[in-house]
């Protein structure tokens, strides 16, 4: 039994290495919502709201997060005793949607629920793995040199696929060139939702280039269309803004949206639901992976505690804390060797947070108690 007796949340300001492009817009700079928990027996618990300052993703973003946190998550949870994560599913029960601002609060009583138990976050969980297989995401260059060298560098660290962002105008040139330069590497492409069923033509060409998949072609509410496009081609379409629930991933798998799902945890509302998509994956032969949302140390340990366990059967998008930031608010560094990131072992999370880089990072702090 743990007793929530107080909430701070985090308001902290980032920059990322590398913009990162997609086929809406640039990321540089990215704003987090860390969560502190804190239970009455003096336990502390960590999660991350991964929300975009802009909702270009999905419709969630800080400022949204930031009300259904302090306004009705932290009240309904504040001063609660909680024995399983999962009945935090009762306390939400109210709340439609806004996952990214669910899964942020869940994300932190699953680390004090690991740590009570003195048990890793990958154990309690179910996850087998030791290590897990990294893959990386590139985003869209400037330049084919550009390009090639950030390919060249990943292939170097050894991850074990390569996620290439798409966007009309700049998919058969960027891919048939990719393919021509390295033609047996494990690629996929990521378009973020840019393309329409007029644009089929064009898909049917990709479809020629050996992609391990191909990522939302379509709208990001969309499961009809993705149906109708599944079964004009080969590449396997896997879905990610189009899932934001296990209902959701039931929906696409029975109407034959998807052959994949991109599994993120703040996407669809936390590591509870996270786990109902994994055994309905497993249970309907649906290949599945962990996806990213360029966050800090703090999701990427949620992230790769998920990725440690056999449902999910392909490299995600989890790489090295160096390809994000010069400094992270966790330590110490995921680090990215051979392709492989070894699945923490200690209690809960299985990573520290360095409090010196939180609060340098920090623009502002909310604090509740019970
Ligand atoms: O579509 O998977 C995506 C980043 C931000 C928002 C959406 C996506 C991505 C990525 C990079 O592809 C994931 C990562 O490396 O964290
Ligand atoms: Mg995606």
């Amino acid at each position: 039994m743990m007793k929530i007796t107080g909430i701070t949340l985090h308001y902290v300001q980032m920059k990322l290495k590398n913009a990162f492009t997609n086929s809406f817009g640039t990321v540089q700079d990215r704003s987090f919502i860390i969560i502190e928990a804190n239970t009455k027996d003096g336990m502390t618990g960590w999660g991350e709201c991964v929300a975009f300052d802009q909702p270009w993703y999905t419709e969630e973003t800080i400022q949204t997060c930031s009300h259904i946190l302090k306004d009705i998550l932290i009240p309904a949870i504040i001063g609660q005793h909680i024995n399983h994560p999962d009945e935090l599913v009762s306390f939400f029960a109210p709340v439609r949607r806004n996952p990214m601002a669910k899964s942020a609060i869940e994300g932190a009583i699953w680390d004090l629920y690991a740590k009570k138990k003195g048990l890793s976050l990958a154990n309690v969980l179910g996850g087998k793995r030791k290590q897990i297989e990294a893959g990386i995401s590139i985003g869209l260059k400037k330049n084919d040199e550009e390009l090639f060298a950030a390919i060249d560098n990943s292939l170097a660290q050894g991850y074990k696929r390569i996620k290439l962002k798409i966007k009309p105008g700049l998919d058969i040139s960027l891919i048939s060139k990719v393919r021509r330069r390295y033609p047996r590497i494990p690629v996929m492409a990521d378009a973020n939702s840019a393309y329409t069923l007029a644009d089929m033509d064009t898909l049917r060409e990709l479809d020629q280039y050996g992609l391990m998949m191909i990522e939302q072609p379509l709208a990001y509410n969309d499961l009809y269309e993705h149906a109708l496009l599944q079964k004009e081609l080969k590449t396997k379409i896997c879905l990610d803004e189009s899932i934001q629930s296990a209902h959701d991933a039931l929906q696409a798998i029975r109407l034959g949206s998807c052959r994949v799902i991109n599994l993120k945890i703040g996407r669809v509302g936390g590591l509870s639901e996270s786990l109902k998509i994994l055994k309905l994956c497993e249970e309907e032969g649906i290949d599945v992976w962990c996806g990213g949302m360029l966050e800090t140390g703090i999701s990427r340990a949620h992230t790769i505690a998920l990725a440690s366990m056999n449902a999910v059967n392909l490299p995600g998008d989890i790489s090295s804390t160096q390809n994000y930031w010069n400094r992270d608010i966790t330590a110490p560094e995921v680090v990215v060797l051979n392709g492989c990131i070894d699945t923490p072992d200690k209690p809960g999370i299985g990573f520290e947070i360095n409090r010196d880089a939180l609060e340098a990072f920090t623009v502002r702090k909310e604090h509740f108690h019970a």
